[in-house]
Protein backbone atom coordinates (compact mmCIF):
# COMPACT_ATOMS: atom_id res chain seq x y z
CA UNK A 1 0.00 0.00 0.00
CA UNK A 2 2.44 2.78 -0.99
CA UNK A 3 -0.14 5.37 -1.73
CA UNK A 4 -1.53 4.48 1.58
CA UNK A 5 2.02 5.64 3.25
CA UNK A 6 2.75 8.69 1.12
CA UNK A 7 -0.79 10.09 2.45
CA UNK A 8 0.50 9.63 5.90
CA UNK A 9 3.61 10.98 5.37
CA UNK A 10 2.17 14.10 3.65
CA UNK A 11 -0.63 14.67 5.86
CA UNK A 12 2.20 14.26 8.82
CA UNK A 13 4.23 17.23 7.37
CA UNK A 14 1.07 19.09 6.81
CA UNK A 15 0.47 18.99 10.72
CA UNK A 16 3.83 19.63 11.41
CA UNK A 17 3.76 23.05 9.58
CA UNK A 18 0.23 24.30 10.73
CA UNK A 19 1.81 23.50 14.50
CA UNK A 20 5.28 25.09 13.83
CA UNK A 21 7.55 24.91 16.64
CA UNK A 22 8.05 28.37 18.47
CA UNK A 23 11.73 29.49 19.01
CA UNK A 24 11.80 31.19 21.94
CA UNK A 25 15.83 31.82 22.06
CA UNK A 26 18.61 30.13 20.23
CA UNK A 27 22.37 30.94 19.68
CA UNK A 28 25.38 29.30 18.91
CA UNK A 29 29.20 29.84 20.50
CA UNK A 30 31.21 31.80 18.93
CA UNK A 31 34.79 29.68 19.65
CA UNK A 32 38.19 29.85 17.74
CA UNK A 33 37.92 26.06 16.90
CA UNK A 34 36.81 23.35 15.02
CA UNK A 35 33.68 22.21 16.64
CA UNK A 36 30.97 24.35 18.80
CA UNK A 37 27.94 24.12 20.44
CA UNK A 38 23.96 25.78 19.90
CA UNK A 39 21.69 26.26 22.37
CA UNK A 40 17.97 26.62 21.84
CA UNK A 41 14.48 26.38 23.29
CA UNK A 42 11.34 25.51 21.93
CA UNK A 43 8.12 25.75 22.47
CA UNK A 44 5.01 23.34 20.49
CA UNK A 45 2.09 25.17 20.87
CA UNK A 46 0.27 21.86 19.51
CA UNK A 47 -1.19 19.10 21.43
CA UNK A 48 0.90 16.33 20.14
CA UNK A 49 4.72 15.84 21.10
CA UNK A 50 7.12 16.58 18.09
CA UNK A 51 10.06 14.13 17.86
CA UNK A 52 13.34 15.75 15.99
CA UNK A 53 15.11 13.01 14.87
CA UNK A 54 18.07 15.14 12.51
CA UNK A 55 19.80 18.64 12.39
CA UNK A 56 22.32 19.97 9.61
CA UNK A 57 23.31 23.77 9.09
CA UNK A 58 25.52 25.02 6.61
CA UNK A 59 28.54 26.00 8.71
CA UNK A 60 29.13 22.37 9.97
CA UNK A 61 29.99 19.12 8.65
CA UNK A 62 27.51 17.48 10.81
CA UNK A 63 25.21 18.09 13.51
CA UNK A 64 24.17 15.88 16.53
CA UNK A 65 22.02 16.32 19.41
CA UNK A 66 24.19 15.45 22.72
CA UNK A 67 23.12 15.63 26.57
CA UNK A 68 25.24 16.79 29.16
CA UNK A 69 25.62 14.09 31.32
CA UNK A 70 27.22 16.60 34.66
CA UNK A 71 26.03 19.41 35.10
CA UNK A 72 28.36 20.92 37.80
CA UNK A 73 30.03 24.19 38.50
CA UNK A 74 30.74 25.79 35.13
CA UNK A 75 29.78 22.80 32.47
CA UNK A 76 28.50 25.96 30.70
CA UNK A 77 32.35 26.07 29.19
CA UNK A 78 32.95 22.61 29.28
CA UNK A 79 30.55 20.08 27.17
CA UNK A 80 33.26 17.34 27.59
CA UNK A 81 30.81 15.68 30.04
CA UNK A 82 28.39 14.56 27.28
CA UNK A 83 26.65 12.02 25.80
CA UNK A 84 24.75 11.65 21.65
CA UNK A 85 21.16 11.24 21.77
CA UNK A 86 19.53 9.86 18.71
CA UNK A 87 16.38 12.33 19.05
CA UNK A 88 15.16 15.23 20.96
CA UNK A 89 11.09 15.44 21.79
CA UNK A 90 9.40 18.80 22.09
CA UNK A 91 6.37 17.86 24.52
CA UNK A 92 3.00 18.79 23.41
CA UNK A 93 2.06 22.41 24.76
CA UNK A 94 5.68 22.26 26.15
CA UNK A 95 9.25 23.12 25.99
CA UNK A 96 12.48 21.11 24.96
CA UNK A 97 15.05 23.54 26.16
CA UNK A 98 18.28 22.96 25.07
CA UNK A 99 20.40 24.69 27.26
CA UNK A 100 23.77 24.49 29.17
CA UNK A 101 23.69 21.73 31.38
CA UNK A 102 21.07 20.08 29.67
CA UNK A 103 21.59 19.42 26.16
CA UNK A 104 23.13 20.89 23.15
CA UNK A 105 23.32 20.85 19.93
CA UNK A 106 26.83 19.80 19.12
CA UNK A 107 28.71 21.33 15.55
CA UNK A 108 31.52 19.48 13.78
CA UNK A 109 33.59 20.64 10.95
CA UNK A 110 33.70 24.24 11.29
CA UNK A 111 36.95 24.70 9.43
CA UNK A 112 35.81 22.85 6.66
CA UNK A 113 32.93 24.60 6.44
CA UNK A 114 33.80 28.30 6.69
CA UNK A 115 36.61 30.57 5.22
CA UNK A 116 36.91 32.51 8.63
CA UNK A 117 35.79 32.03 12.11
CA UNK A 118 32.54 32.40 12.73
CA UNK A 119 31.83 35.97 13.66
CA UNK A 120 29.88 37.55 16.57
CA UNK A 121 25.97 38.60 15.17
CA UNK A 122 26.64 36.29 12.30
CA UNK A 123 23.17 34.72 11.51
CA UNK A 124 23.29 30.83 11.07
CA UNK A 125 20.71 28.68 9.78
CA UNK A 126 19.51 25.28 11.04
CA UNK A 127 17.26 22.76 9.65
CA UNK A 128 15.15 20.52 11.80
CA UNK A 129 14.51 17.04 10.31
CA UNK A 130 11.06 15.53 12.29
CA UNK A 131 9.43 12.66 12.93
CA UNK A 132 7.57 11.76 9.40
CA UNK A 133 9.16 13.70 7.32
CA UNK A 134 9.10 17.62 7.82
CA UNK A 135 11.48 20.04 8.06
CA UNK A 136 11.93 23.29 9.75
CA UNK A 137 14.60 25.79 9.25
CA UNK A 138 15.63 28.13 12.41
CA UNK A 139 17.72 31.41 12.09
CA UNK A 140 20.44 31.46 14.96
CA UNK A 141 22.71 33.75 16.02
CA UNK A 142 26.09 33.75 16.95
CA UNK A 143 27.29 34.79 20.38
CA UNK A 144 30.24 34.58 22.84
CA UNK A 145 28.13 33.41 25.87
CU1 LIG B 1 28.50 17.74 22.78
Amino acid sequence: MMGMRWLAVLLLGGLALAQPLRLEQGWVRRVPGDITAAYLVLYNPGDRPIRIVGASTPIATRVEFHQTTHAGHGDHQDVSAMRRVEALVVPARGRLEILPGRYHLMLYGLREKNPRPLAEGQKVPITFRLEGGATLTLTLTVEAR
